[in-house]
């Protein structure tokens, strides 16, 4: 039978379950276009920028069941994608792009968007495939989903010639994907003596199996705790019942701040070093055994590697180049959350390990410090700015228990993660270790395409909402629905605050004026204000009716920056402490400098 590359493209996509594409058409694939054009599945969306695009397949991936995918044009196109692409790398977000490519049969050199695309993403993605012939679309993009989902998820990149998508040939069949190929935790007991149980060496006894260790090391400790990420976002139900089994406390990395539900009990905060809120400092207090389940130990999840980590830890992760990386481990086990969470909780179930008799006591604890921390947010309405505790407290009452939540990155991101409660696993998502600023929109556009019947909000800083604020004439032409909180600082609020804090002055973090209402009028959004406390719950019960009646609203936060998140303090107090005392004097010494002199 004869078809066309992109009739081929089309049909792969299809099979694999893609439901929307984000990009912009260009004469490299107007093809594919077309072709999605007649797809009865997938949807071809329109975006105003690649960059956003990238960040709305992202989320598609983080919100949804299905991959999110990119088509693009070559070279400038995938260059504008870069930072999309980029944060589904470092945060291990499995992507699809698929991208046009420039003719491969001409011979000629200088064609339009002719660039040497490997060498660039070299480095930002799992893979990179160009497709020579027809025969190779379908196997090649089956095999590109195959690596983005596989291990630790991430981008792949596929280039189909112009010349091959537009021109037929003979192809003999048509395969249909036949799932993806699963990964088997194997709790097998030589494999601790390969590479990455090595610090197995030190168990006096050799015919244990990594999971029997484990649940020694668990069921001997004084103050077990568990620390989960978004490697553990869709095992909730298995760290739900180790927490339980155990008695242990239970904080979260950023990314993962929805992989253990904060209305659970044993649920504390993001983190739990000096960056943590008290429910999480005091939890993990005594903490001398650590279960730290689909994370890395980052520089941001770690509040700048201020996390105090046990000498008993134990690593779960399905991408063994993680472990020993930052904090050794005691035992590190290559897994699937799930599966290797599955056997752990076997083995506790055969000790006859029973309820834990301090269950009621820690319940109580973190109880009363959430409450505490949370009073001390809400002292005195004002009348003339809208307090960061009222607000949170008011939002958390309009959102459903299912709303999801995306931020940007900066001071109003650990605002939220600390005083938003998130309720259901993959209902908060954020830009985390790549950390790009301009992913709250479009991000939460697309999350709400594939959850059209959920609440879904974003907040953003008004730094962040003018690197994508356009994209929501895209969720204009499709009604969405979708609130954006913009804090409304006037600065990069959490540059200006590092800043501010050892160097007493804010260089180029003052951003420019910005009339919102008149971005809102371009985009077809309504515009609502929020000045003070008082206005609070109007304004959000105004902003809930308008996008029930699928209209897009921009909320205008006139938000109080002057406390300081446990985050920004927390840091900034790891940090220093870390420096050569001559180094610190000088700080202090300047700091002080200029707050005398100015
Ligand atoms: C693309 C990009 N540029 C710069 C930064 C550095 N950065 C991190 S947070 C931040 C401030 C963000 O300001 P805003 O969007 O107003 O949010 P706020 O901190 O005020 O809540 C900056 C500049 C970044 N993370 N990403
Ligand atoms: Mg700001």
């Amino acid at each position: 039978m004869k078809k066309s590359g992109a009739f081929l493209t089309v049909y792969a996509l299809e099979q694999i379950g893609v439901r929307k594409t984000f990009g912009i058409p260009g004469v490299h694939n107007t093809e594919i276009y077309d072709q999605l054009n007649s797809s009865p599945q997938i949807e071809p969306v329109l975006v105003t920028h690649e960059g956003a695009g990238a960040f709305m397949a992202d989320a598609v991936s983080r919100t949804s069941g299905s991959i999110g995918t990119l088509v693009i044009v070559p070279a400038a196109g995938m260059t504008h994608a870069l930072s999309g692409i980029g944060e589904a790398y470092l945060d291990g977000i499995p992507m699809l792009i698929i991208s046009g490519g420039t003719r491969k049969d001409t011979g000629k050199s200088y064609q339009l968007h002719q660039l040497d695309m490997g060498k660039i993403l070299d480095g930002i993605i799992k893979k990179y495939i160009l497709i020579e012939k027809h025969e190779d679309i379908i196997p090649a993009i089956f095999d590109a989903y195959q690596t983005a989902m596989e291990g630790e998820p991430g981008p792949v990149f596929v280039e189909i010639p112009v010349e091959i998508q537009m021109f037929h040939a003979d192809i003999a069949t048509f395969p249909k994907l036949s799932g993806l190929k699963q990964n088997v935790f194997e709790d097998i007991i030589h494999e601790k003596k390969s590479k990455s149980f090595s610090v197995f060496a030190d168990d006096p006894n050799e015919s244990k199996s990594p999971v029997q260790y484990t649940v020694d090391l668990l069921l001997n400790a004084n103050a077990p705790g568990l620390y989960v990420g978004w490697g553990a976002v869709d095992a909730f139900e298995e760290t739900k019942r180790i927490a339980e089994l155990l008695g242990a406390p239970v904080s979260t990395t950023l990314q993962g701040l929805s992989a253990f539900p904060a209305n659970h009990p044993l649920h504390t905060s993001l983190g739990f070093g000096p960056t943590a809120t008290p429910a999480g400092q005091n939890a993990f207090k005594n903490c001398d055994c650590l279960l730290a389940v689909g994370v890395r130990f980052s520089e941001l999840a770690t509040g700048s590697y201020g996390l105090k980590v046990p000498e008993n830890l134990i690593h779960i992760d399905i991408n063994p180049k993680v472990f020993n990386k930052n904090y050794p481990a005691k035992v590190s086990l290559v897994g699937d959350a799930k599966q290797v969470l599955q056997a752990v909780i076997a083995e506790l179930e055969k000790r006859g390990h029973k309820e834990p008799a301090n269950y009621d006591t820690l319940a109580e604890k973190i109880r009363k410090d959430k409450e505490k921390y949370k009073k001390s947010w809400l002292k005195e309405a004002k009348e003339n700015i809208v307090s960061p505790g009222f607000f949170f407290n008011a939002l958390r009452n309009k959102l459903n228990d299912d709303a999801i939540v995306v931020t940007d990155d900066g001071n109003h991101t650990f605002l939220t993660a600390e005083l938003l409660p998130i309720h259901m696993p993959r209902h908060f998502i954020s830009p985390t270790d790549f950390n790009c600023m301009g992913y709250g929109i479009p991000a939460t556009i697309a999350a709400k395409m594939m959850n059209p019947h959920k609440q879904v909000v974003g907040i953003v800083g008004d730094g962040a909402f003018m690197m994508t604020a356009m994209e929501l004439v895209t969720a204009f032409t499709h009604k969405l629905g979708v609130i954006i909180f913009v804090f409304h600082d006037g600065e990069l609020g959490q540059i200006s605050q590092f800043q501010e804090i050892p160097l007493n002055r804010k260089t180029a973090s003052i951003i420019g004026q910005i009339n919102i209402k008149g971005i809102a009028d371009g985009v077809h959004a309504k515009y609502l204000e929020m000045l003070n406390d008082v206005d609070i719950n109007g304004v959000l019960n105004t902003a809930f009716e308008l996008a029930q009646q699928k209209h897009n609203v921009i909320v205008d936060v006139n938000i109080d920056y002057s406390r300081k998140t446990f985050l920004t303090t927390g840091v900034v107090k790891t940090n220093l402490s870390r420096f050569p005392v001559s180094e610190k004097i000088k700080m202090l010494f300047r700091a002080g400098k200029r707050h005398i002199l100015g």
